[in-house]
């Protein structure tokens, strides 16, 4: 029998499943190296992790690692239902509020390594936490796609940490209410996308989609609803397509350095963002966001369990 210590969070609505302890050895390494380990040789724990019967859907899950540089607090893999993501905003907001929580670090400014690159954390005390994240931005403007059953759509292609379809004209109504619509046509592009090759720089497959429109707050500049791979919608605005999202605003002169960019996710939760200019049209970019701790628990797979890696 296994056992595997895990704190869950959640962002702004979208959960967080931290393993403390109990993860298979991955060796030395970067996160990309050891995420190339997890992921050819540990699938299972994965799976195991944030799959039923432990765990649900929409559920992120982020693997803490002794990290390479003496001077980050830890290393980090991000995965979820279907496999796993090179960055995670919101999953690095949720190991920010938990490694506080489990008195790991203090409120203050803190280094992560990640698959994407490093990133850092300025972590407060009542559980906010801004992500400096790695350097995002957009890649090609206009695209047209031709969808299986929804028409030409229009969108950028940005990365933002993971690669994203950006789509502001889609006929949807952005509300929870509709989620099943919106999951739908979010899948339908991308499915078309794949179908008509387009891809992101050297071949990496776009695998979240995002519509924009007007925001329901009066504080907030947009609303949106984002698409995971695992065809869940993103609880949270999502920090890697809000990165993405101000990388386009930046490219078309919308955006500024010292101008704060309120995302609403289609909770109506908000991310706030800002722009730092790094020269040739690439921005570092902010996201900051609450979490708050849900469950302090130990998974436990059985040897005889037939679901000991999760239904896949
Ligand atoms: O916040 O970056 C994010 C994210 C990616 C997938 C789900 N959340």
């Amino acid at each position: 029998m296994s056992r595997i210590q895990v704190i869950d969070s959640h962002t702004e609505g979208e959960p967080t499943r931290v393993v403390m302890n109990g993860a298979p050895d991955l060796g030395p390494g970067s996160a990309a190296d050891r995420l190339a380990v997890l992921r050819e040789r540990h699938d299972g724990f994965r799976s195991a992790v944030v799959n039923e019967p432990r765990g649900y859907d929409a559920l992120v899950g982020a693997i803490l690692l002794e990290p390479v540089s003496a001077d980050a607090v830890a290393q980090v893999l991000f995965f979820n239902n279907v496999g796993y993501l090179q960055m995670c905003v919101h999953g690095t907001i949720g190991v920010g509020a938990t490694l506080l929580h489990a008195g790991r670090i203090a409120a203050g400014v803190h280094r992560v390594e990640t698959p994407a690159g490093d990133v850092s954390l300025d972590v407060s005390d009542d559980g906010r936490v801004a992500v400096h994240n790695v350097p995002s931005r957009r890649t090609a403007k206009d695209v047209l796609v031709r969808t299986r059953s929804h028409g030409a759509v229009v969108g950028d292609v940005a990365w933002g940490g993971n690669w994203f379809f950006l789509v502001s004209d889609h006929g949807q109504e952005l509300s929870l209410t509709n989620k099943d619509a919106l999951t739908d046509y979010a899948w339908d592009v991308r499915a078309s996308l794949c179908d008509a090759g387009i891809t992101g720089d050297d071949g990496g497959e776009i695998d979240h989609v995002e519509l924009f429109g007007p925001p329901t707050r009066e504080d907030a500049d947009s609303k949106n609803f984002v698409l995971c791979p695992g065809r869940e919608y993103d609880r949270s605005p999502c920090g890697t397509g809000t990165s993405a999202k101000m990388a386009c605003l930046f490219a078309d002169g919308l955006l500024t350095e010292g101008r704060v960019w309120r995302q609403e996710s289609i909770l109506g939760t908000v991310f706030e963002g800002t722009v730092r200019d790094v020269g040739d049209g690439v921005i570092v970019p902010t996201v900051s966001g609450r979490a708050w701790v849900t469950a302090e628990s130990t998974l436990v797979l059985g040897d005889d369990d037939p679901f000991r890696e999760g239904i896949r």
